[in-house]
């Protein structure tokens, strides 16, 4: 039966569907090969000798003076497995380095959807404003960056299909770079123990050709997209009281603050990426921008994950050309 073959492939040659997942099995393979002849040399040696040398056996037990302390035979052996180990540690690290922090390439058009990892569910939201649970579709082809987050415990997203792992903590967001490969169905798994139903945190990444994928699209009610939702909570929770272009208050303009080095009143100077973002947010003591005064409250309590990765969608959004546009520039032209 067909449903029973795809069990079986599942479980010892899983689908690979991800642009990286070629590379992670060739190592694991080599690695696989590699330890099956060591264990295949050691064991035969047993073999060998528990026979030639068994009790009562007729054999010349004197230890041989030219393999007893012998130097080079110790160095001959040492160096090329040590040189064989450092082999798959080089080679495993430039994968992961390859996985974890790929290269920005230019004008590449990459896809970012957030995910929220909770008791015991996914929650997606992509680009365009549609939201989804347990499910993500994606178009073939095309590289996607992850934004992940816990509104609880750790989690972990996890698709065998592509060969990716990725922990998701509260408080943190982690990310997830791929590029699928094939179309179809792959399953989505928690591999962080998460509580009692973790084994029912599950869910498929639904992979469709890019025409069929831009049918769901507009079969979908979309919403807003969730930089545009950021813009309206920054009036809603008052941000742009003390950040807007109006505002009396001696705040930071955050007009193309992002991915920029931001200096600090402690004198070091971080980079504001999505983390230092959250962070200014929901802990804005912990880094005070250099030159302002400390007074920006803690929205740690007030706002929820989903909003907190919509503001950072506004604020990723916002550069010169933005600010052309903006309804706060009517503001200080009036009068
Ligand atoms: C009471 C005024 C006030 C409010 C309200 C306020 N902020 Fe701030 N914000 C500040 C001040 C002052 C700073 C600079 C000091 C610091 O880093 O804490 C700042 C810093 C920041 C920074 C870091 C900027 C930088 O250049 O490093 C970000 C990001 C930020 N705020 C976002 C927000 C968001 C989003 C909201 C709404 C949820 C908000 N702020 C609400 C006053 C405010
Ligand atoms: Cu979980």
């Amino acid at each position: 039966m067909a449903a029973d073959q795809d069990r079986w492939q599942l479980l010892l040659f899983p689908d690979a569907a991800s642009s990286v997942a070629g590379s992670v099995d060739t190592l694991f393979w080599t690695m696989v090969v590699v330890c099956g002849l060591i264990v295949v040399l050691v064991f035969t040696l047993l073999l060998v000798f528990s026979v030639r040398y068994r009790a009562g056996a007729r054999v010349d037990r004197t230890p041989s003076p030219k393999l007893f302390n012998n130097r080079w035979l110790e160095i001959g052996w040492t160096l090329p497995v040590l040189a064989g180990f450092l082999v798959f540690f080089g080679w495993g690290a430039a994968l992961y380095v390859d996985i974890f922090d790929p290269p920005a390439r230019d004008g590449e058009d990459v896809r970012q959807v957030n995910v929220i990892g909770k008791q015991w569910m996914w929650k997606f939201q992509h680009p365009e404003g549609i939201r989804e649970i347990n499910d993500l579709h994606l178009p073939v082809g095309q590289t996607v960056e992850l934004r992940l987050t816990s509104q609880d415990v750790i989690h972990s997203f996890f698709v065998p299909a592509f060969r990716i792992k990725q922990d998701v903590l509260p408080q943190r967001y982690t990310r997830l770079r791929f590029t699928p490969v094939k179309t179809g169905r792959f399953d989505l798994f928690c591999a962080e123990y998460c509580g009692l139903s973790h084994s029912g945190m599950v869910g498929k990444v639904v992979v469709m050709a890019p025409e069929r994928f831009q049918a769901w699209l507009e079969r979908r009610d979309r919403g807003e997209s969730p930089a545009r939702e950021g813009e309206r909570l920054f009036r809603q929770y008052g941000c742009s009281g003390c950040h807007g272009a109006a505002s009396r208050v001696n705040a930071p303009d955050l007009v193309g603050l992002y991915g920029k080095p931001v200096p600090l009143e402690s004198g070091d100077t971080v980079t504001a990426d999505a983390q230092y973002l959250r962070d200014s947010v929901m802990f804005p003591s912990r880094q005070v921008a250099a030159g302002y005064p400390d007074i920006m409250p803690s929205f740690k309590d007030q706002i929820s994950e989903e909003d907190l990765l919509k503001l950072l969608a506004y604020l990723q959004s916002l550069d010169e050309s933005s600010r052309a546009d903006a309804p706060r520039q009517q503001e200080t032209d009036a009068p």
